[in-house]
């Protein structure tokens, strides 16, 4: 049995879309962060930090978004990811890259315009994202090549490096993170996000 505990969240869409792009069965548990269910007892045993996203599998509790993807792929006979260690590893550094430089830089943008604005009712910290966009400018031309190289981010096929990337550029088509110099970046996000499997996975979740 295999339950994925999630939010309205990027991190929670990427477990979901690459469970979907797996076709898994699972359930759906939806926490209302409002009410404060994720930092229950409950949830505390299976996330030690009271965050999302964290699955039970098989009465195991296992959290981090990434690795998540990962076991969800190596569950399902390695679709997704791979069994050689070399191609596992390129596919590692894949995720590694956008969760800790690109994707980090774009959650500043996703933070800054969109959680402080709706939620704290706050201007953005403009330092804080001219710090993102210096970095994103260094990061994005890097991905630019990648994807005119290859429809993926690990070559022909869809990889766990697409379903962890995808959820926070997702995001953050509603902020001022400008991809107009990256026609490569945008073919690639109009490609995932017509994908029958990220549209179910974002249908689990409310807005
Ligand atoms: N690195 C973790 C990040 C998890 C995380 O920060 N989740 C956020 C939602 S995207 C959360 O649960 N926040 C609630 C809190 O920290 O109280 C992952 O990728 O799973």
């Amino acid at each position: 049995m295999l339950r994925i505990y999630g939010a309205s969240t990027y991190n929670a869409t990427k477990v979901l879309f690459t469970a979907e792009e797996l076709g898994l069965e699972y359930e759906y548990v939806h926490l209302d962060f409002a009410a404060g269910e994720h930092k229950s007892k409950e949830h505390l045993t299976r996330h030690p930090l009271g965050k999302v996203p964290a699955i039970e599998h098989n009465g195991h509790y296992l959290y981090e978004s990434a690795s998540l993807c990962r076991y969800l792929a190596n569950i399902s006979g390695q679709r997704l990811y791979s069994a050689e260690p070399l191609r596992a590893a390129e596919i590692d550094q894949m995720v590694d890259l956008v969760c800790h430089h690109a994707g980090r830089w774009l959650a500043v943008y996703f933070y800054q315009e969109v959680v402080m604005k709706r939620y704290y009712k706050k201007a953005p910290d403009e330092k804080a994202i001219a710090e993102a966009k210096g970095f994103l400018d260094q990061q994005l031309p890097f991905l630019e090549k990648v994807l005119a190289d290859n429809p993926f981010l690990c070559g022909k096929e869809l990889t766990i490096a697409d379903t962890v990337a995808f959820p926070v550029f997702q995001v953050c088509q509603s902020t001022s993170v400008d991809l107009s110099p990256y026609p490569s970046i945008q073919r690639w996000e109009t490609e995932l996000g017509g994908r029958a499997a990220f549209k179910r996975a974002l249908a689990k979740m409310p807005a």
